[in-house]
């Protein structure tokens, strides 16, 4: 088996405010331990600064290795032994990097992250954005010696459920043209050999006592799997996402997709939100009956998808993008960058059965017809990699946008009774009413019928302790989302809605702040330490009793 160490623990750490490409490794003298995964800017002396948070440690290693990195942000340079190794410049983008470490010893590993902003239309990652850009290395760091052939990458594709059919297709690196042995079994089960050309293989086959994953169900099986000295275990499930008449189908069967917008993040961690408290998220919201997750607004860390296949959250999974502009939209190098972290994504995150949707450019001016190539480009991006999900994007243009009939499910993201209505204090429950009926009697022209709807975003702001009944009230969010849920579950045309939000999440104190109180998205239904308002249980019983009164 090939040694892989986790890179996870304590570094050392040295802050500046020096610009990444003015770093010379060899002049820095550390003065803390950091944790990694970490933000260092989450709490702490470096809380809010913006610089370079530079991290060292020793790695015990010799040979050719290869160095992955989970996410790290905004940008980061890697420096081996001093010398340059490669960069990453797509925050919330795993990487993985090839080279030989030298002789079997301790080397130096440093990895510089910047969180200074990039304000030119090329940015993937703004400060207009309405979440907190913190800087640090976002997720897990290991490192493998690689000898002989070894996995570069492996997608396990449900063909068909009721045979249980599955298509392995395998990437191998090592040394070309040796021809190589590969082995699998399922589950534990008998293994099998097959031999291959050393570069790729695509096997279909048949698993034993297959059994389907929907969301109540969640049964995952396993797929073992063995080249030279390289071994793998691949979760999979047996379902399949589809549309039937303009509603999404899970498995064959319509699905309402009921749920929440969560950013993968926590006021103390940043984007580093520890294992176990993702888990008590994602648990919170499946125990109140929930089925759906809109992983808003990057690619999603794998422990947030591997628990959501073992409890049955399903998943909108989009790549890292917010209100960007025109100008953005037609950047060659926002565009490169755009394609790149989605095709990232989806090979990332392909064999999770979680994840039914793909999503990209969370509110981009996709009113603007320059908008339709890159839609186009990242729809067909995806689909070279992955025909067996549904794609969409948040669109808040509506009924100016012109980029829906690229995609499989049209999604909006609208807050009647939040925005505008400026003479509303008590809640409007006739205007929200309208407002979602319109979306719906826009969706019946014939160019939509056939395609998915989801209302992808909608909410109102809770300030806890505020119980006036007026807007920034628990109870006027509470009355808001009972509300729409109501709407969305009588209404057959919606396949499903993503609240706004599961919960607070950092944002900027400057000049939006009049309507971010404490720097805070404060739209969610617990705080940002998950403490629950009014709505989190009143929304959880008109799901219940929407669900016995349909069952009645
Ligand atoms: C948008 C956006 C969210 C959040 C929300 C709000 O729809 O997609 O990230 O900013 O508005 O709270 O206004």
């Amino acid at each position: 088996m090939l040694h892989t160490q986790s890179l996870n623990g304590e570094w050392e750490f040295h802050f500046t405010e020096k610009r990444l490409s003015e770093i010379d490794p060899s002049k820095i003298s550390y003065e803390c331990k950091m944790p990694v995964p970490g933000c260092f800017d989450a709490k702490g002396p470096y809380r809010f600064l913006r610089g370079c948070g530079i991290y060292r440690r020793c790695v015990l290693c010799g040979g050719k290795v290869r160095l992955k990195i989970g996410a790290a942000g905004l940008r980061a340079k890697l420096f081996w032994d001093g010398k340059e190794i490669g960069s990453m410049v797509k925050p919330f983008t795993g990487e993985s990097f090839l080279f030989d470490a030298g002789p079997r010893k301790n080397h130096e590993l440093v990895i510089a992250t910047e969180n200074v902003f990039d304000r030119s239309a090329s940015s993937l990652f703004h400060p207009f954005y309405d979440f907190y850009a913190y800087g640090g290395i976002y997720r897990d760091v290991s490192i493998t010696e690689l000898t002989g052939a070894f996995f570069e990458y492996v997608r396990v594709t449900p063909l068909d459920l009721d045979e249980g059919t599955v298509a392995i297709h395998a990437e191998f690196g090592g040394e070309p043209g040796e021809k190589k042995e590969l082995e699998l079994c399922f589950d534990g089960g008998e293994c099998e050999r097959i031999s291959t050309d050393g570069k790729t293989a695509d096997i279909v086959r048949k698993v034993p006592a297959h059994r389907l994953w929907t969301p109540e169900t969640p049964n995952l099986h396993a797929l073992h799997l063995r080249i030279g000295e390289d071994e793998r275990e691949i979760r999979f499930g047996m379902r399949k996402a589809g549309i039937r008449n303009g509603r999404i189908t899970l498995n064959g069967k319509t699905i309402k997709l009921i749920g929440f917008n969560r950013h993968d993040a926590h006021p103390d961690y940043g984007y580093a939100i520890p294992r176990e408290m993702t888990r008590t998220d994602l648990e919170m919201i499946r125990a109140k009956g929930y089925n759906f997750i809109r992983g808003c607004h990057y690619p999603q860390s794998e422990a947030m998808l591997s628990i959501c296949d073992e409890i049955g959250l399903l998943v909108w999974e989009e790549s890292l993008g917010w209100g960007n502009s025109a100008e953005s939209l037609r950047d060659p190098v926002f565009i490169r960058g755009q394609l790149e972290q989605t095709r990232q994504m989806v090979r990332k995150s392909v064999n999770h059965p979680c994840v039914i949707l793909w999503g990209f450019l969370n509110e981009a001016e996709t009113h603007e017809p320059c908008a339709r190539e890159l839609v186009d480009a990242l729809v067909r991006t995806i689909r070279e990699e992955d025909r067996t999900r549904l794609v969409t994007f948040a669109s808040n243009r509506i009924f100016r946008d012109v980029c829906l009939d690229s995609l499989d499910v049209v999604s909006f993201n609208t807050y009647p009774g939040w925005y505008g209505m400026q003479d509303a204090q008590q809640f409007p429950e006739q205007e929200v009413l309208d407002a979602l009926r319109a979306i719906i009697r826009f969706v019946s022209d014939e160019k939509y019928r056939e395609k998915g709807v989801i209302l992808s975003e909608i909410g109102a702001a809770a300030l806890p302790g505020d119980h006036s009944g007026l807007r920034w009230s628990e109870e006027y969010q509470a009355e808001l989302l009972k509300t729409v849920l109501g709407e969305i579950w009588r209404e057959d045309r919606w396949s499903g809605v993503a609240f706004w939000h599961f919960s607070d999440t950092k944002t900027y104190s400057d000049g939006r702040a009049i309507h971010r109180p404490r720097g805070f998205n404060n739209k969610g239904l617990v705080t940002e330490y998950r403490v629950p308002k009014l709505a989190w249980k009143a929304l959880a019983e008109h799901l219940k009793k929407l669900k016995s009164s349909a069952e009645s």
